[in-house]
Parts: C-alpha cells; structure tokens; sequence
C-alpha cells in the first residue's frame, strides 16, 4: 500500500465530487496533485516534502498540512456528509446520468437514492433506465483476479465459436494494476485484418452475437462497428460488470492499445506531446499533420504544434507502444505508471 495513501484517499473522495459536480478543472487539479502524491514513494510527514513539487499549489499544500496535524480533513467530511453530494454522486455513476440530470433529480426532484429513482424512472431517458436496472450491481469494483477469469472465459468462447486466431486483451484500469476496476475494457483484433479492406469490422458484430447467445452478456447500451458498450456476467453468482470492447484491425492495434489502457489524463498529455512534435494521435491511429516538419529533436521550449483540428495526414504505422513514445518524444513508461 502507498505510504501516503490516506492523504490519496482523502483528496480522491474530494475529486470525485467535483467531477460528478461537473466541474472537470478542480476534477484535474486534484487528480494531477493525487498522481504527484502516489508516485512521491516515500511517507510526507511534512508539507516542506511535496510543496515545490509540479502540479502541488498553495492550497493543496494546506490541505496536506491539515490531514497530517489533524489526521483528517474538514473538506472531506462534508463531502461525504452531505446528502445532495453524495446523491449527486450515486447518480453520475449510473450510465446515461451526467452532472445537469443528476443535479436536476436532486434539486427539482428531490430524489437521493437508488431506490427513489426506481420510483421515479419515468423521469429518465432509456440509457439511464437500463443504466439504473444494474446500477446496484455497477456500483460495486470488479477485483482484479474476476478481470483475468473473464478474460479466460473470452479467450476460450471466441477461440471455440468464432476463430481461433483472434486476439483479445483487457485494457483500461486493470492493465494499468489497478487492484479493482470500474468495468471491464476489451481490445480485440484478428492478424489477418487490415485498415485498408474494412471487411473484419464484421468480427465484433459475431462476437457480440456469440456472447449474446451463450449467456455472458446480458444486455446493450450501443453497438457500432468497432465500439460495443454494454452489461456482462461471468456466472448468475456474480454481479453484472459494465463491459467495454472495440475492435481495431491489426495494423493499427498499438495506437488503439495505448489510448485502451489510459489512463485518461495520461492520454491527454501524450496528445499534447504528439501534436508538438507535428503529429496528430487519437485512438484509430498516429498521423503526421501535413505541412508541419516532423522534429526528430525536441521542439524549443514553448513551440507549438499545429492546432488539434489540423488535417489529418499520412498514417504512420507502429509495431508496438514504445514506437509511439518514441516518435511523439516521451520515455516509454509501463502501464503501472500511466495514470497522470
Ligand atoms: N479514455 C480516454 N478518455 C476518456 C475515456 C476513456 O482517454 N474520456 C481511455 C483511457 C481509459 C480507457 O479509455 O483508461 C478506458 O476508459 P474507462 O472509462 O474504462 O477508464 P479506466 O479503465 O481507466 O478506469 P475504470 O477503472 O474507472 O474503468
Ligand atoms: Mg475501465
Ligand atoms: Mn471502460
């Protein structure tokens, strides 16, 4: 366990209410400070200890210093204490809820619980009444060692009934080490398959079509071509997981894989770094942006790259993560240490 962990704790419970609150820059204020925290290594029995690191302002150093005179903070307790913040947090974290809903089902309706939004079901769109059917369950972390028995059943069902060359790995949190995960992220693709001919986006079309029969999952929130979102059930003891998968043809697999495994502030860094150096990255692959020299040297500090919206250009095609990390110019970090 992380020495500091009860100062993580703390400072968690208060990031995640402003990100069900809505307010996604206090949201990454806190989670850029959490992450400068974890990865500090040794226990802060001082604020002197982490107050010049980067991402660590005033504030967040007297919150520290509160936590370790006080051995808690006020802050926190009326986060957690509060009723309307945590309702507003029970509902964002059911599917179809976003901060405006869940903030007009407290104020206007004066719902709290779980409970009182099953009575008052009429008042939410149809993702958020499927989302509410399982939310007890989606409530709960899946352990890392159910993640891995999933992706055994997985293995095992594609490779019987649809082909055995598939590949399939879990991305997300729990590639990351992630002890529990919020839902389950599955990355398949097939080695045959290619970006160029579109035909093996039928695969995961199959695939759900198998899963969907033999009883593991249960039920739909969307289906496209390369994207499935929706409810799954290693066995009726269990409760129901949100499970993720996408699709990507094989030689654009890394790109895919690297934006999978996260985390989601990771990647935002990473695109920022991408786009100073001329290239464009998003989870379908790696681009070179037209016009703009591609440096194979750092950029001068505070060069930009062209603007996030340029044209997309030439693909350029990598045979594994690290390939990415060295052409947008970052050291290649393991997924443990992707969460900033
Ligand atoms: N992702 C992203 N930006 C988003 C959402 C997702 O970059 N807005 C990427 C990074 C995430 C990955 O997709 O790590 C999977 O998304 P999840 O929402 O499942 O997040 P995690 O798996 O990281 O965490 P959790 O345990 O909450 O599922
Ligand atoms: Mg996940
Ligand atoms: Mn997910």
């Amino acid at each position: 366990m992380n020495p500091n962990h009860r100062i993580i704790d703390t400072l968690t419970h208060i990031a995640d209410s402003y990100r069900s609150q809505g307010v996604p820059y206090k949201y990454k204020a806190y989670r850029t400070a959490i992450d400068a925290i974890r990865s500090l290594g040794t226990q802060i029995t001082d604020v002197s200890q982490i107050s010049s690191l980067p991402g660590i302002g005033k504030a967040m150093v007297d919150k520290v210093r509160e936590i370790l005179a006080t051995g808690a903070l006020q802050q926190e307790k009326d986060v957690m204490s509060d009723p309307i913040t945590q309702a507003i947090q029970t509902f964002t974290s059911i599917h179809g809820i976003g901060p405006v809903l869940a903030k007009k089902l407290v104020h206007e309706n004066a719902l709290r619980t779980i409970d009182d939004l099953e009575a008052s079901s009429h008042l939410l769109p149809p993702q958020a009444r499927l989302g509410l059917k399982y939310a007890k369950d989606t409530a709960l972390r899946v352990p890392y060692d159910e993640i891995e028995d999933h992706l055994t059943y997985l293995k095992k069902v594609v490779a019987k009934l649809v082909d055995p060359m598939l590949q399939i790995c879990v991305c997300g949190s729990h590639r990351r080490g992630g002890a529990t995960s919020g839902d389950i992220d599955v990355l398949i693709t097939h080695p045959s398959s290619s970006s160029d001919s579109g035909s093996e986006y039928v695969f995961l079309h199959v695939i759900v079509g198998v899963l969907r029969d033999v009883g593991y999952i249960i039920d739909v929130l969307a289906e496209g071509t390369s994207k499935f979102m929706g409810y799954s059930r290693l066995n009726p003891s269990l409760p129901v997981r949100r499970l993720d998968m996408r699709w990507m043809p094989y030689d654009v697999f890394f790109p895919a894989l690297l934006y999978f495994t996260g985390s989601d502030m990771f990647n935002i860094t990473m695109r920022v770094e991408a786009l100073r150096r001329g290239y464009s990255l998003n989870e379908y692959g790696l681009y070179e942006i037209p016009g703009y020299e591609h440096l194979h040297h750092a950029p001068a500090k505070g060069a930009e790259g062209p603007p996030a919206g340029a044209a997309k250009g030439k693909r350029v095609f990598v045979d594994s993560e690290k390939a990415i990390f060295d052409l947008v110019g970052m050291t290649y970090v393991q997924p443990p240490q992707r969460s900033k």
